[in-house]
């Protein structure tokens, strides 16, 4: 079964020529000036050698072959010409386009899905990657497979013909399909337990910490950015899903206050959906963190779309509901760029009109991270009430907290007792009531004077801190 699967026949070091078919809608990849921009950073990724590029500008793609039937006899003169063996095309085909174009052109073809399951299949390096990559492969592939084999078996009556090509009878292809449905039944079974235990680790950790995870489009440098912020160690690298699995570290905020930052896997605009679905316990961390740092590689022409892509994924994977704070990243970068290249970037008084909110910095340099940590600590915090906290000096431990974590205006100590006047957070007193102190807020016993601060806010909902509510260098 395992020579059975394209992902198999990996594309690195292979010479590929990549196609496009850029609709007259202008619906067609990223719209950009160069349609190809991506896809060709995707091919680098995965370490193939691209040697030709081939576009086709259509009002709609062919039903049949993707490309133009004049196009597709042009390609296969190409792939001859240029000794290409395989063509990656930046569209998701369908069984039967990629049957129908392979059977033009006697060449491995690929689509930009089944590029991108390749370069998270070199990359995975965890079981629980592993297992996601293998079943997105699977599912994936598997009908694709059939549709090749099946046509290569008419050509060459099942000679072998290159990489993913090994074309058995129909008895075989029966007999596989069967096999790779029952692979896909334990994988499963596998990746759930996995999962679980992922799931109950997450959980622990949000009820224990503030947790904020680090999301953003694929190299908009959130590895360096989660680098800069903590002892670091995620691996940061210039290409496209050099992260696949999840990070976390400790973020100190100072003052004894500090939050547990998640690295995560980059997103893409049209991730093959099969990948979404799979990586869901991998975003597990982004789905229940208590707020997320939206990265953007501000100094790339396509930063609007890519955020927005990125807002999309976040939907879809029920993470849109917390607080955010996007992140503009790399204005080194952007404010070394030449007048001809910053024509298409969004400067940064224009996303002051759409992001009013958003943070300015270079992960590399160190601006703007000053600023960053000063509002994930504000938006972690949210607002800072005065209170006078008063507590038996047997509670060491209550004490210890506020004199280290909240900001103390003045404290009376007797023999017995300590009275303190504070600025504190909500969070601050919630802790206090988990650790079972007995103090008493202004006059009253904890939970209730947490709620004279608090009047709003009810028990639950009070980890998630609305942004909007964030006071920026207040309480310092
Ligand atoms: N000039 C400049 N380059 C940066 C900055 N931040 C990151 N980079 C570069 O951008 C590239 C990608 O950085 P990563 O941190 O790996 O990006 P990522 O978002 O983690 O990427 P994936 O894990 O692949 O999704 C690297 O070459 C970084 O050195 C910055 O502030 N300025
Ligand atoms: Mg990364």
């Amino acid at each position: 079964m395992e020579s059975g699967r394209r992902g198999d026949g990996s594309v690195q070091a292979e010479r590929a020529i990549l196609a496009a078919v850029v609709l007259s809608s202008g619906d067609a990849g990223s719209g950009a000036l160069d349609p190809l921009e991506e896809l060709r950073a995707l091919a680098d990724s995965a370490g193939v050698r691209v040697v030709g590029e081939l576009i086709q500008n259509r009002s709609g793609v062919d039903v049949r072959t993707c490309l133009g039937k004049g196009k597709v006899t042009e390609l296969a003169a190409m792939a001859a010409e240029l000794d290409a063996g395989t063509v990656i095309f930046d569209h998701e085909l369908t069984p039967s386009q990629l049957r129908n174009i392979e059977k033009a052109i006697s060449r491995k073809v690929l689509d930009r899905s089944e590029l991108i399951l390749d370069i998270f299949a070199n990359r995975a390096s965890t079981k629980a990657a592993q297992l996601q990559v293998e079943i997105a492969q699977l599912e994936y592939t598997a009908p694709r497979l059939r549709a090749m084999w099946s046509h290569l078996g008419q050509v060459t009556g099942g000679a072998p013909m290159g990489v993913g090509t090994r074309g058995p009878g129909e008895q075989q292809l029966e007999i596989d399909r069967r096999l790779v449905a029952r692979r896909i039944v334990s994988l499963r079974r596998e990746l759930a337990q996995v999962q679980a235990r992922k799931a109950r680790e997450v959980q622990a950790r949000c009820a224990e910490h503030f947790t904020i995870g680090i999301v953003g489009y694929t190299n908009a440098g959130k590895s360096t950015l989660f680098n800069a912020l903590t002892d670091g160690g995620a691996f940061a690298n210039d290409q496209l899903f050099a992260t696949l699995q999840t990070r976390t570290e400790r973020w100190s905020f100072g003052g004894g206050n500090d939050a547990m930052l998640s690295d995560t896997v980059g997103f893409i605009q049209r991730l093959p959906h099969h990948l979404v679905a799979s990586f869901r316990a991998t975003l597990e961390e982004t789905v229940h963190a208590h707020l997320l740092l939206v990265v953007v590689d501000a100094s790339d022409s396509r930063a609007a779309a890519q955020l927005a892509t990125v807002r999309e994924v976040l939907e879809s994977i029920g993470a849109a509901t917390q607080p955010q704070i996007v992140v503009l990243n790399k204005i080194d970068r952007m404010a070394a760029l030449a007048p001809h290249e910053r024509a298409g970037v969004t400067s940064l008084e224009q996303w002051r009109a759409t992001e009013p909110s958003a943070v300015a910095i270079s992960a590399v340099t160190g601006v703007g991270i000053p600023e960053l940590t000063e509002v994930a600590r504000a938006a972690m915090l949210g607002e800072l009430r005065e209170a006078v906290v008063a507590l038996e000096l047997r509670d060491g431990r209550g004490v210890d907290f506020l004199e280290s974590r909240a900001e103390v205006l003045s404290r009376t100590y007797t023999e017995e007792s300590c009275t303190l006047r504070v600025r504190l957070a909500r969070r601050h007193l919630d802790a206090l009531v988990a650790m079972g102190s007995r103090c008493t807020v202004d006059g009253r016993p904890v939970h209730e004077g947490l709620l004279t601060l608090w009047p709003s806010a009810a028990p639950k909902a009070a980890r998630r801190v609305p942004l909007h509510q964030r006071i920026v260098g207040d309480g310092g």
